[in-house]
């Protein structure tokens, strides 16, 4: 038969929308596409060692590049492996194609080895599902695939891949690149949100959310400098500007600062823009009041559906963010009755808040204060910095000065084991950029295996493994509300540089922040794969209170 494999057909369609790279873990029932990937130059495969690493990789990949990531993996066990990087991508905002490979089609329906069916098992977390029968269909649905990950709220898209289609020959052609075409403001909401401006004595812009690329960014900020606009970012989107800004004021996470908390109910005009305002970025739906709250309150956003879910807009505008961000540079001057001291207010606050702290030091144990504040001098601006879950990322979301657009990896969704894989994909496409990934003990354990994907790529990252012995964010949650009650939250844990060693990077284990130091320079200037465990103090459960402060006290920290 002469034509292409549904596999060759498959790469060259992934190509049309410039993929260059497949995370993933080979399985036996996509055998045809790993060989249209053989002696294919254009699109690496980067091997992992775990689904949850791929689809992680492919996940942060996406937030660099503003194309889907893409990631492959095997039918039913690969699958249900891959479903985390699934859900961050959904929760995150990020266009993400999981390629999953899927039992024969003569197979299909008879409770085969390893089938499910995907439609079913993903459709409430994909924005698409579809199982493509015949190779001819192929570009159609990578076309389909695409727009549906890059329209609108973006998000992960699954395409199902029987084995015999992906063997099967086809003569059919590839389909012309589409890209999708963004959603532009309408020009009577942009004079509407002039005038709502003009009026405003206390405005806050907040930033949040998927789709954002540098020139948005840039846009976003010149917006925000021409109108004295105060910049607060949404949960884990502290580099949509850079924190060292003037404009920027901080950051609506977990422990957002009472003062920014304040700064938001004081305010007369909410500009909302790209963030969905979640329960975290809400402090939990009640920072404003619902369903409509008192402020003005703009929500701009590239999907209709979320208006009016939580919060009733004064004002709803449905663009994309680049296009809302050039619009809104654009908006013509005005005078700005009193915001001059209302920014700088806020900043100063900023700027107290995140300042670091005096250590709260203890013999053996290193204080994550003094960590992130030895990093703020070593680490170059333009350094990217990722974690995943855990009370550890309080201190490094909290004090260290996100500079600009993709220098934080960081899942919205609260996914363990993603600041590994992230921070290899990260270096994968940045290599000459600094990456540092953070991990509690916890975390670290659920993504370590991917240093072994690090080492395999060359990927040079760093680990900073925050060790206190626990899962210390259930054990704050334990100790405020059963106190004494704490279950499941201790961990005996391996020397984690010795495990770093075993996988052939480099390891240091520091109970001191001169260590620390010392073991911090010789790690980037090895540029081999490194992870420095710091021993952490378990009284000091975050960066604001201990232990024995919450016991008890039923409040969250
Ligand atoms: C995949 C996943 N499993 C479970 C959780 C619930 N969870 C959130 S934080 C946490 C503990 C994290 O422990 P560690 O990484 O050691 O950081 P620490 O809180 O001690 O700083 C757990 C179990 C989660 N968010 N993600």
């Amino acid at each position: 038969m002469s034509g292409r494999s549904g596999g060759e057909i498959l790469v060259a369609a992934l190509r049309a929308f410039g993929c260059d790279r497949i995370f993933g873990v080979p399985g036996e029932s996509y055998l045809p596409l790993l060989d249209a990937l053989y002696g294919e130059p254009e699109v690496r495969f980067v091997t992992c060692r775990h689904e949850a690493g791929a689809a992680n990789m492919a996940e942060a990949d996406a937030k660099l590049t503003g194309r889907p990531g893409v990631c492959a993996v095997s039918r039913g066990p690969g699958a249900m492996h891959a479903a985390i990087g699934l859900h961050t991508a959904q929760q995150d905002s990020t266009p993400l194609i999981l390629l999953v490979g899927q039992v024969p089609s003569d197979q299909r329906g008879l409770g085969a080895f390893q089938e499910m069916d995907y439609g079913q098992v993903f459709g409430g977390v994909a924005k698409y599902v579809a199982e493509i029968t015949d190779p001819a269909a192929i570009p159609q649905a990578v076309a389909e695939a695409y727009r549906a990950a890059m329209t609108g709220r973006r998000g992960p898209v699954v395409l199902s891949l029987p084995e015999d289609m992906l063997a099967t020959t086809s003569e059919v052609t590839d389909l012309p690149f589409e890209p999708v075409v963004p959603a532009q403001p309408p020009a009577d909401a942009m004079v509407r949100l002039g005038a709502l401006l003009a009026q405003a004595r206390r405005p806050l812009l907040v930033l949040g959310g998927g789709g954002w690329d540098a020139a948005a960014c840039a846009d976003i900020l010149c917006f925000a400098e021409v109108h004295d606009l105060p910049v607060i970012s949404g949960f884990r989107c502290q580099d949509l500007v850079s924190t060292r800004d003037p404009h920027y004021i901080g950051d609506l996470g977990f422990a957002a600062a009472k003062t920014l908390v304040q700064r938001v109910e004081e305010s007369d005009l909410l500009l909302v823009v790209g963030e969905r305002l979640g329960d975290i970025c809400t402090q939990g739906y009640t920072l404003l009041t619902r369903p409509k709250p008192r402020q003005t309150f703009v929500h701009v956003y590239p999907d209709a559906d979320e208006f009016g879910r939580v919060y009733q807009p004064d004002l709803a505008i449905t663009a994309d963010m680049a296009a809302f961000a050039r619009a809104a540079a654009n908006l013509p001057p005005q005078p700005k009755p009193e915001r001059a001291a209302w920014l700088e207010a806020a900043r100063q606050d900023y700027l107290t808040f995140h300042a670091i702290p005096s250590p709260r030091r203890r013999q053996g144990f290193v204080d994550m204060a003094e960590v992130m504040g030895c990093l703020r001098d070593r680490l170059p601006r333009d350094a990217i910095v990722t974690n995943g879950a855990g009370n550890y990322c309080g201190w490094v979301n909290r004090f260290h000065p996100y500079d600009g657009f993709r220098t934080q990896l960081a899942p919205v969704s609260g996914a363990m084991g993603y600041g590994v894989p992230a921070a290899v994909a990260a270096k994968l496409r940045y290599p000459h950029r600094t990456v540092v990934a953070f991990a509690g003990d916890g975390c670290f354990a659920m993504g370590m295996t991917e240093l072994a994907t690090a080492i395999q790529q060359g990927a040079a990252i760093l680990v900073i493994v925050v060790n206190n012995g626990l899962y210390g964010s259930i054990v704050m949650h334990q100790e405020t509300h059963f106190p004494g009650h704490g279950l499941g939250v201790t961990l005996h844990n391996p020397d984690f540089g010795d495990v770093a060693k075993a996988f052939g990077g480099i390891g240091r284990r520091v109970t001191d922040l001169d260590a620390f130091a010392e073991a911090f320079d010789a790690a980037l200037a090895a540029g081999r794969p490194a992870v420095i465990e710091v021993i952490t103090d378990p009284e000091l459960i975050s960066p604001g209170t201990t232990l024995s402060a919450i016991r008890g006290s039923g409040v969250q920290a």
